[in-house]
């Protein structure tokens, strides 16, 4: 049937035109954006005559012609909008069908090569009631049920008929649409409201709105990349939670601390924990868990419209992860991580432990200055700081603490070791390797150790060339040097790229990363040059361990030329990300009386409980402890 309609067509026009003149002329479409589509002129004659197509004016003063005339009976011609080589300017023409001087049919056209535009965008809240920091794209809600900041208002002038997209985005290194709306709108002023969930995360979404006008032309506000989008020209929503953090990375026992909370809740409770001694694991990349300090404290709360910021006495407390969690009446809750430092390094142990506090601030998505991105390099918006003492989103739990940093706290709980913690902002009070060498045998990096400055990796290198003893147990360490300047870092340069191969220090370095889409078991490759290590595990050459956690990779290290003389592999998953690219796990000794072991993957670490890396950790421990 679909093959004989044009027949059918040209049928009816010769039945119903019996003159020579008589022409069908069919434009389409009449709102017409070059730059969206061409346009299809369409015309038929009863019998073929000299004919050509022309553009005028509304007022009929010809332009020029689109198809010159030519003897012709029927004409299928898709136009691009031009004239000759110039683009014919938007506005309201006629095509007309010529011949010689005859206008035989003629048809309106609308060329819009212009997108709708929306002016004026602003963002408030429902009951307009700012939070500190809100202004006119930017502004805060609570959706918690309090009548207060429940909806954010987004509003905009349309400046002709379009179809308008509403997305809400959370982003990373790019947008997530998590909710939209279509409406087709007239020209005038509008708003879209946006009214999430209660449980949606605490962070900002960043307001991305297309337009999409009849002639086809799209526009969008609201950049894809966090490069394009260090200037807002759309609108930002923050979600406000229970925001709060400590502005140092760690604390003196017995001191006072500075607690920062932003929320809009009435009361709220504190209370402290030490992470590590809880018996339950982690389940959650918003949750911390951990053994209370202190009894809950209750207060009403009435910074409800801006920053506060509490003096928090601490105990007397160990050294240790710590963190207040803070529940407000609503349900919300916020966590607040510190660090207790020993208040004497070395005092009550000589194994220390280094918390990944770079690191984490690096993977810290926190948008503090309101445009929609994080504010941190892994935006990819060609920022290259990180502020040091922002609040973590997530409910202000560190980056990837749940898979590479709670477990080996717990291990050293439930294995009754009480070793120092310290983070990396008090790496940069020790003045030398000699003075770290009097307080401690051992330092550990139990987690993703990523950013470091000059200051740490000389103060590493030199306490290992001193003879002191080392211990990674996460992977991709030691791999940014960054500089520190008035709290903030700068990511400068790769240590290899300086002469520095990070291998020179633990023994192997990066090789590679699959965001954990490949994952195997160790496979054991020591167990006669290093029996200690395998002591009570059961384990002989070739077997496997960590097949009970479905492996071990996401990032791997490996060993290079630069790793130091008798470097041993320990144990390695072969080829985890292809041939060659092999995650090794490395221990070393110096004549200098260094002992030097790395873990080979980026969540070894994060497996601390599991019985058969338990053992491990516990040989690895007892010899690396010793001086
Ligand atoms: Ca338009
Ligand atoms: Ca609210
Ligand atoms: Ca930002």
């Amino acid at each position: 049937m679909r093959r004989l309609a044009p027949f059918a067509f040209v049928l009816a026009a010769l039945a119903v035109a019996p003159s020579a003149a008589a022409a069908e002329l069919t434009v389409a479409p009449r709102d017409f954006s070059p730059t969206a589509k061409r346009l299809r002129i369409q015309a038929s004659l009863t019998q073929v005559e000299h004919v050509g197509v022309q553009l005028t004016r509304a007022d009929g003063r010809v332009l020029g012609w689109i198809v010159p005339p030519e003897r012709r009976r029927f004409l299928d011609f898709r136009w691009n909008g031009r004239l000759g080589a110039r683009r014919v300017w938007d506005g309201s023409y006629r095509i007309r069908l010529v011949d010689g001087f005859r206008v035989l049919a003629t048809s309106p056209l609308r060329i819009d090569q212009t997108p709708a535009r929306l002016l004026n965008i602003n963002a408030r809240n429902r009951d307009r009631m700012p939070f500190q920091g809100d202004k006119k794209r930017f502004t805060t809600i609570s959706p918690n049920g309090d009548k207060l900041r429940e909806s954010a208002k987004i509003g905009f002038t349309l400046d002709e008929p379009a179809q308008v997209h509403f997305e809400v985005t959370r982003t990373l290194s790019s947008p997530t649409t998590i909710y939209e709306l279509w409406a087709n709108l007239k020209p005038g002023r509008h708003t879209f409201t946006w009214f999430p969930h209660w449980s949606i995360g605490a962070r900002t979404y960043l307001i991305r709105l297309s337009t999409l006008d009849r002639a086809g032309n799209r526009r969008t506000y609201g950049a894809d990349n966090a490069r394009a989008g260090r200037k807002l020209d759309s609108a930002v929503v923050r979600v406000l939670g229970v925001d709060a953090g400590f502005t140092a990375e760690s604390y003196a026992a017995s001191s006072a601390a500075r607690l920062a909370i932003e929320t809009d809740a009435t009361e709220l409770t504190l209370q402290t924990f030490r992470t590590g001694g809880e018996d339950t694991r982690t389940h959650s990349d918003t949750l911390m868990n951990g053994v209370p300090v202190d009894q809950p404290v209750t207060i009403p709360w009435k910074a409800r419209h801006r920053r506060a910021t509490l003096n928090r006495a601490l105990g007397p407390w160990p050294t240790g992860v710590y963190f207040v969690k803070i529940t407000a009446n609503d349900g919300r809750i916020g966590y607040a991580p510190f660090v207790i430092r020993p208040t004497t390094f070395g005092e009550r142990s000589r194994v220390a432990v280094v918390m990944p506090t770079n690191t984490w601030q690096a993977y810290n998505f926190r948008d503090s200055d309101g445009n929609g991105w994080g504010d941190t390099w892994y935006a990819k918006g060609a920022q290259s700081t990180v502020r040091l003492g922002r609040m973590f989103i997530r409910r202000g739990v560190p980056p990837q603490w749940r898979k590479y940093d709670v477990d080996f706290l717990r291990w050293l709980a439930q294995s009754g070791r009480q070793p120092d913690i310290v983070t990396e902002s008090d790496l940069e009070t020790i003045q030398t390797a000699e003075e770290l060498i009097q307080y401690y045998d051992l330092v550990v990096f139990p987690g993703h150790t990523e950013y470091v400055t000059r200051h740490e990796y000389d103060l590493m290198r030199n306490y290992r060339d001193l003879g002191g003893n080392l211990m990674f147990l996460s992977a991709n360490n030691f791999f940014w040097q960054v500089q520190l300047q008035d709290r903030t870092l700068r990511r400068t340069r790769l240590w290899r790229d300086v002469g520095r191969p990070e291998s020179s220090l633990l023994g192997v370095q990066y090789r590679g990363n699959d965001d954990g889409g490949k994952q195997q078991p160790y496979i054991v490759r020591s167990a006669s040059t290093a029996p200690w290590l395998w002591a009570g595990t059961g384990l002989g050459d070739g077997a496997t361990f960590g097949q009970e956690l479905g492996g071990y990779g996401i990032e791997i290290d490996q060993t290079t030329q630069f790793s130091p003389p008798g470097t041993t592999v320990l144990a390695e998953i072969p080829d985890l990300f292809g041939p060659g690219l092999t995650a090794q796990m490395t221990y070393y000794e110096t004549p200098q009386g260094a002992k030097v072991f790395a873990g080979g993957a980026i969540d070894f670490g994060g497996s601390a409980t599991v019985p058969t890396v338990s053992r491990i950790l516990s040989n690895l421990w007892a010899r690396l402890s010793a001086p």
